[in-house]
């Protein structure tokens, strides 16, 4: 069919000045057909596709009249690393870098040009497997009166009247040449809320908005994020009755709950505040970055994502960060957030990249982030979008070696993308939750700055991502006190067991070719020996795979101590203001799961089994902390509150020599009021007078131990602070550590009895799946119970086949 575009153009009308310069002819035109069967309304810019569509002359894909009895579908795939080629390779107008990933990731290029999950052509922590397939649910949907393409809601909260609403979108495919017309019952009977709305929709693609006010005689409970509340949700149903005798119902579970970004000034600082309130009260945000659970999504099991978010909420974490290079997430993934109550920033998926404006390209994106945003946004734990993961630091900190004549360039796609593009779409379709343009980023400044800041990682503004191997990681110094730490972190090798799985006896050492090809981040197995350097000795056994087994656990002490130290540091500077900079209200550490057996970030290995790092985040993001540091020879604790009301404790601080499993001193604050949702200095000594007030200590001999607690109870855990290296410690003795294993009902107590003092006490029962309830301790007491939680059917003796135990003093 030929077409023809008309314009009627009013031409008397126009200003005649105008006529001698140019005349916009942009508005509403009239397509016919070559053959005048067809006369249409359509637009400029625009397409003939869009008129079509607009009048329901064309949908996705009809198959009414090639579809018979027995049909065979044949999908062809292109390979995308050929594809991604192509496109770059046809954008010759400028390079869109980076062209390839580093050679230590052995990846592919050009991931930027292709709509897939960005990691999957390489990452530092993960492999190249650039997967080709169907690799999400399809079917055939047949109808002929209408379809319901999508059912979306918002529960909004009106400040005025204070009362909730709801509002409801349904988006039909009108196939029918009629209107159809009839009713919607919509109903959620907690909260004694039914509403019935007449409709009539036109032929074509139609949207049908609801206000449902929720009935204000019923006290509706909020959903709150892990730690802070109940994570309450109500059951509604939403019936159309339609002509035809045609009638969709559709069940969903709806939760209350308000989120704001808050960025104001601060007294006695610089910059604007970053943080969020939900449900009107600020909330530290504790937690980690969130990678593809595997390379393969058709492996990821709704019991893996259980597990991993499981694991998540039992470490005390109330947020995750959906990382900009990976996927857009299961359902699955999204309603277990809300139901454990775990935070989602959810990023768009762009990642350590430039990426191309053209057409397609946006056409696709837009297509993309509008498709996401409404399957997405009924789901609380979404607290905000993020544009991409640090383009703009990629873009302003410069690292493709863009000259400043071709700067403009890029930024002019930056703002098309992400501004123009992303972030508009974002906005028309979500109005319930905040939008920052990219990770890190400055906020409020960055969009005065014309969307783009100098510096992204300023610690005045917005959030951070910080990392620094080369430094003591010891020494609290190092980190930003910035309003909000967004990624940090430091890699460890997974455990033995589960590396063993993939691996041979040629590769069981910590220079193989294994080791080396499965480390993806340069020069990243001489940084996690560098950091260990600095505080532990060498394994030193005449044994290789002795020594092997060892390196794997000092990288996972190293790794856990490091982000211990880090973390404490942020939420001890909560309420605080110093030198300018302070109020930190976020710590998601990098990464929490690993993609593949390899060396990183995560502190949950493949597979799900928790390295040091992650029973370590269960006390460094406990609700009641006490956190112990150094400065110039002073020794302080603060004691750190996320709690939502006021607790009276009392500080007990204990020093131990190594050499005796005897406390040598312990000294006890009274009761005190520590406030809700503070980080307050609780005790301060002069190092040198504390530890002459301790008998004969020294640095080298003894270690501080300190916790809360009421009269009768423990209400943090008992954390501790190490007064020199353990490398020059002085006292430590080999720990002989035995463990009796009982089962009790679904779980196993390990009661264990040490000989000596004995730090980063490791249990480890292999490939068995579970964990205990505490690992990698400080074991200062001669006895300890601990408990193993299976995730799997087992018995005592396959646990006491599989134990072993490994403490400091074991590496030699
Ligand atoms: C950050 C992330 C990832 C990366 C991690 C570790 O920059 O956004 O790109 O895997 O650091 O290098």
């Amino acid at each position: 069919m030929r077409l023809r575009l008309l314009l009627l153009l009013a031409l008397c009308q126009a200003d005649p000045a105008a006529l001698g310069r140019s005349l916009s002819l942009r508005g509403s035109w009239r397509i016919r057909s070559g053959n005048g069967s067809l006369e249409l309304p359509g637009r400029v810019p625009g397409c003939v596709h869009s008129a079509l569509l607009k009048r329901g002359l064309i949908q996705s894909f009809d198959i009414t009249s090639v579809v018979r009895d027995v049909n065979s579908l044949e999908l062809r795939f292109q390979s995308p690393v050929l594809y991604a080629a192509q496109r770059s390779k046809a954008h010759t107008s400028y390079s869109v870098p980076p062209d390839c990933p580093p050679p230590v990731q052995r990846g592919q290029c050009h991931v930027n040009f292709i709509r897939k999950e960005q990691s999957s052509f390489s990452w530092d922590w993960g492999p190249s497997f650039p997967t080709q397939g169907i690799w999400k649910d399809v079917r055939i949907e047949a109808y002929n009166i209408c379809h319901l393409n999508y059912f979306m809601f918002s529960p909004v909260y009106d400040n005025h009247t204070q009362e909730w609403n709801l509002e409801i979108e349904s988006s039909f495919d009108v196939v029918s040449s009629k209107p159809v017309s009839g009713q919607v019952i919509v109903a959620i009977p907690k909260l004694q809320t039914q509403q019935t709305y007449s409709i009539e929709l036109q032929p074509g693609e139609r949207t049908v908005e609801l206000f449902v006010k929720i009935n204000k005689n019923v006290t509706v409970e909020t959903w709150w994020p892990h730690g802070h509340g109940n994570q309450t949700g109500y059951n509604m149903t939403i019936l159309f009755k339609l002509d035809g005798g045609l009638s969709i119902k559709k069940s969903a579970k709806v939760y209350f709950r308000t989120v704001e970004l808050i960025e104001e000034p601060i007294e006695g600082s610089q910059g604007l505040s970053f943080y969020f309130k939900i449900n009107g009260l600020p909330i530290f945000l504790k937690g980690s970055n969130w990678i593809p659970a595997d390379s393969f999504q058709d492996r990821v099991t709704s019991d893996l994502l259980w597990l991993l978010l499981q694991s998540a909420v039992d470490a005390n974490m109330n947020t995750l960060r959906v990382w900009g290079g990976g996927i857009y997430e299961q359902e699955e993934f999204y309603r277990l957030c809300d139901e454990l109550g775990i935070m989602v920033w959810q990023d768009f998926m762009f990642a350590c990249a430039l990426y191309p404006t053209d057409r397609d390209f946006l056409n696709s994106v837009r297509a993309e982030v509008a498709h996401q945003v409404r399957r997405l946004k009924c789901h609380p734990s979404i607290i905000v979008w993020g544009g991409n993961n640090e383009n703009e630091a990629a873009l302003m900190m410069n690292w493709y070696n863009i000259t400043p004549r071709e700067l403009h360039t890029y930024i002019k796609d930056y703002v098309v993308l992400y501004v123009k593009n992303i972030r508009k779409i974002v906005l028309a379709e979500d109005k319930t939750r905040p939008f920052v343009l990219s990770s890190p980023t400055n906020g409020a400044e960055s969009i005065k700055e014309g969307w783009l800041s100098l510096n992204p990682y300023d610690n005045n503004f917005g959030d951070v991502h910080f990392y620094d191997y080369i430094s003591d990681c010891w020494n609290w110094k190092v980190f930003p006190k910035a309003r909000f730490v967004s990624e940090y972190g430091y890699q460890s090798w997974p455990s033995f067991s589960t590396l063993e799985k993939v691996s041979s006896q040629e590769d069981w050492s910590y220079n193989s070719k294994f080791s080396l090809h499965r480390q993806h981040h340069a020069n990243g197995n001489n940084e996690m020996l560098h950091q260990i350097g600095f505080h532990f000795k060498f394994p030193e056994s005449t044994d290789p795979l002795q020594t092997f087994k060892d390196t794997i656990y000092l990288t996972q002490v190293m790794q856990a101590q490091c982000v211990k130290t880090e973390t404490e540091f942020y939420r001890r500077s909560r309420s605080e203001i110093v030198d300018g900079q302070g109020y930190t209200m976020g710590a998601l550490y990098w990464q929490l799961n690993d993609i593949w057996q390899a060396p990183s970030w995560a502190s949950l290995e493949y597979g799900g089994k928790w390295k040091m790092l992650h029973y370590f985040a269960r006390h460094f993001f406990a609700p009641l902390l006490p956190v112990g540091f150094e400065d110039q020879d002073v020794f302080f604790i603060y004691g750190v509150s996320d709690l939502r009301s006021d607790c009276e404790v009392k500080l007990t601080v204990r020093v131990h020599t190594w050499s005796s499993l005897e406390p040598l001193c312990s000294s006890e604050t009274e009761r005190f009021v520590l406030k809700a949702g503070t980080a307050v200095l609780l005790y301060k000594e002069s190092v040198p007078v504390f530890l002459k007030n301790c008998g004969n200590c020294t640095r080298q001999s003894c270690v501080v131990s300190f916790y809360l607690s009421t009269d009768s109870q423990l209400v943090s855990p008992a954390n501790y602070h190490f007064l020199s290296s353990l490398s020059e410690s002085v006292g430590l003795h080999k720990a002989h550590v035995t463990a009796i294993i009982s089962q009790q009902g679904d779980t196993f107590a390990f009661d264990l009895e040490t000989s000596a003092v004995a730090p980063f006490v490791w249990l480890d029962v292999g490939s068995i799946p579970g964990r205990f309830s505490d690992n990698g301790f400080l074991m200062t007491e001669k006895t300890r119970t601990v408990l193993f939680y299976p995730w799997k059917p087992t018995s005592k003796s396959e646990l006491e086949q599989c134990f072993r135990v490994t403490s400091l003093m074991d590496v030699d």
